[in-house]
């Protein structure tokens, strides 16, 4: 039988909840140690999930741990400090998103594991959301032939700060939340941008950053990629997590709505397809979606550790969607279209 992958997870907030129990899913991998700054948090979280090993110092867990990766579960700030610690000792890195609060940092993390010759990943889940990855199969298959317009929707008014009171302190809010996962959506689904303008706002007099971003994009493809980000939409139904997508092509157009239904509309009429998310016993209902695409996310980062196969969301891939984050800033800064390759 093939040698289980040791690894730690460093950083036990909201999302390790979920992260760790995505991650038992899976047969190759072996949790030995949890980092946390507090570690009473820590300790919850090893007597749960069955884990040997809780410490307070990142240096001190690589040193009495043999690790194959970690997956790093904190703040935006800590993610650079840590993966070069571990890059150091030449333990593979996973991180989540946003990989670094701006671009340099996110460079200079993609260089020092390139440097170390360590692989590095970053967990960008929702391009393994069902419906998305059935949208991308519908688009390859020509069904509405050659794209030329799509708008990329994830509006909501859930009550984000309640699980992550830090997101309220961001002075770069959604664009690095919420964006960084919608523009990687963008991406997966439309290939790389040409060209880019994006406008702001904040609504929410509560928070620092901005809760509202408009960013209509020029893809190299020659189409039309229009995505609306905000988290100050009361509607009707609340659709959170789900992103919403149209797409248009010379023969017809693809529309994902609610209840991961997607309408494929031709001339000769509309059919539709379901792609539901596979439910977890540890799925919080509220983030099901997002949850089950941890695991297709994890496996895919998994078996390239393995070797099997090259993972999607690698660091390198990933710095494209944190420079469409942080070109989306400087157009909404100084009002004007961003060309990609100058920035
Ligand atoms: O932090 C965000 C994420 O990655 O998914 C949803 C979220 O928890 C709040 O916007």
């Amino acid at each position: 039988m093939e040698r289980k992958l040791r690894f730690a997870v460093i950083g036990t907030g909201f999302w390790a909840n979920y992260q760790i129990p995505a991650w038992m899913e899976l047969e190759g991998v072996e949790l030995v140690a949890l980092y946390n700054r507090t570690t009473s948090k820590a300790e919850i979280l090893a007597h749960q999930f069955n884990v040997p090993h809780v410490y307070d110092s990142v240096p001190e867990l690589l040193k009495n741990e043999k690790l194959d990766f970690v997956d790093i579960i904190t703040d935006v700030d800590t993610h650079a400090p840590f993966s070069k610690l571990a890059a150091q000792k030449g333990v593979a890195v996973i991180c989540q998103k946003p990989m670094a609060p701006k671009l340099p940092m996110a460079r200079k993390m993609v260089d020092v594991c390139k440097k170390l010759r360590v692989p590095f990943f970053i967990h960008e889940n929702f391009r393994w959301q069902a419906p998305i990855r059935k949208m991308k199969e519908l688009l390859d298959s020509n069904v509405i032939g050659k794209v030329f317009k799509s708008r990329v929707t994830f509006c909501s008014a859930f009550p984000v700060f309640d699980n992550q009171p830090f997101l309220a302190e961001l002075d770069e809010f959604i664009l690095t939340d919420i964006g960084s996962h919608v523009l990687d959506i963008c991406r997966f689904l439309f290939g790389e941008v040409r060209t880019l303008q994006c406008h702001t706002s904040t609504v929410n007099s509560k928070i620092k950053g901005e809760d509202v971003a408009n960013v209509l994009m020029k893809m190299k493809s020659g189409m039309t990629c229009y995505a609306e980000i905000s988290y100050a939409s009361v509607m009707e139904y609340e659709s959170f997590p789900q992103t919403f997508l149209l797409v248009e092509g010379e023969h017809g157009s693809i529309q994902l709505t609610r209840d991961c239904e997607l309408r494929i509309t031709t001339r000769q009429g509309t059919t539709s397809v379901s792609a539901k998310p596979k439910m977890y016993p540890w799925d919080d209902p509220a983030y099901a979606l997002v949850h089950s695409s941890i695991v297709d996310c994890n496996r895919d980062i998994m078996n390239a550790l393995q070797k099997k196969s090259k993972a999607e969301t690698t660091g390198i891939d990933n710095l494209e969607t944190v420079r469409l984050v942080h070109a989306s800033y400087a157009s909404a800064k100084k009002n004007k279209a961003i060309h990609m390759k100058d920035f």
